[in-house]
């Protein structure tokens, strides 16, 4: 049997970053799909918008006013899911009633003071800036001794809970690590400890030599659809070279880490020629005091669409209660997105 031929039917794979599995049914995807994509308008948006909350000069919900910033701008959260102080408690009065307190804050960091752009609408020093940006946030959270995790992330759009179209993303730093970070943190160190190599310096390499996944990439980094991704156009961005976070990243990574989000998201946006929603988030090794040298930095994108711009995958049924399912092969999503090429 060819590898052709188990790809052509059902059959699960091996998310080895999450230990979970992904139920693969290509079997069902005999219908074209080429011809059914709805162009939707594309909305017009402003270059400054007098009611949105980031803009540069505008009020926010807490009345507090932004500066008149010119590159990134970075605050408090006004309604931060996690609190600096927190009295630290255990509650466990048996097996299955457990709570602890946990503690830590949440920022916002608007991307650039122009409403109108998007990450793949920017230039490269532009996206270079939040790059920088995101490094420095990183670093500065993750030096505070109750900050074992730095979660920073992106909702692009209103179908993902995006509340503003204004460019900029989320950090929340917390004390303990969260589910998908103590998964990804054992992995690795399963993966290191097995095989004497490093999981995703090992992947990132053979998917390359392979390329049927590989979305872009150049001697620093690429994007590709994860063998094992569960939404449909889901991406995985990966330095090649073996870093840790983005504060590991020398300036010519940084430059490159901040082209391959461009051209990435670029594809996105040309794929069904919307501004395509998703959630992105950065992985980096937990502040927690310790090393951490198998962890390898890497972004996550996991964007809603499957047909076109009105039509979604739903993680419902089978997806809450067994596990994630998919038609379109990932290799074929990664022909889709590479053919969107500038
Ligand atoms: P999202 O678009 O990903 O929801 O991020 C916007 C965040 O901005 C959201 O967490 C916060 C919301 O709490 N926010 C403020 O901090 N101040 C405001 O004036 C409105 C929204
Ligand atoms: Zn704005």
């Amino acid at each position: 049997m060819s590898d052709r031929d188990w790809a052509a039917q059902p059959h699960r794979r091996f998310n080895p970053l999450s230990g979970d599995w992904v139920l693969v049914s290509p079997h069902r995807l005999d219908r074209p799909w080429e011809g059914q994509v709805e162009a939707a308008a594309a909305p017009s948006v402003p270059r400054y918008d007098p009611s949105c909350y980031l803009c540069p000069g505008n009020v926010r919900a807490n009345g507090e006013r932004n500066p008149a910033y010119q590159g990134t701008y970075v605050f408090t959260n006004d309604f931060p899911a996690l609190l600096p102080q927190t009295i630290q408690l255990e509650f466990s009065p048996a097996p299955y009633l457990r709570a602890q307190s946990e503690s830590g804050t949440a920022r916002v960091l608007c991307f650039t003071p122009r409403h109108d752009l998007t990450i793949g609408a920017m230039d490269a020093a532009t996206v270079r800036r939040v790059v920088d940006a995101w490094a420095q946030q990183y670093a500065e959270l993750g030096a505070m001794t109750a900050i074992a995790w730095v979660q920073i992330f992106e909702n692009r759009g209103a179908t993902m809970g995006a509340s503003n179209a204004h460019p900029h993303g989320q950090i929340w730093a917390e004390s303990h690590l969260p589910n998908e970070a103590a998964k990804e943190t054992h992995a690795q160190q399963d993966y290191v400890r097995t095989h004497s190599a490093c999981l995703l310096c090992s992947y990132v390499e053979d998917e390359i030599e392979r390329g049927e996944r590989v979305v872009y990439a150049d001697d620093r980094v690429a994007a590709l659809v994860p063998f094992w991704a569960a939404w449909p156009f889901e991406a995985l961005v990966l330095p090649r070279r073996h870093v840790r976070s983005l504060d590991d990243m020398d300036d010519a990574d940084r430059d490159a880490f901040a082209e391959v989000l461009r051209e990435l998201t670029r594809r996105y946006d040309a794929l069904f020629g919307v501004p395509f929603p998703y959630t992105m988030g950065l992985h980096q090794r937990p502040t927690d005091g310790e090393a951490h040298p198998q962890w390898h930095l890497h972004a996550h994108y996991y964007p809603p669409l499957l047909r076109s711009a009105t039509i979604r995958k739903f993680m419902v049924g089978y997806e809450m209660l067994a596990q994630p399912q998919r038609d379109l092969l990932p290799e074929a999503a990664a022909n889709r997105l590479r053919g969107q090429g500038a």
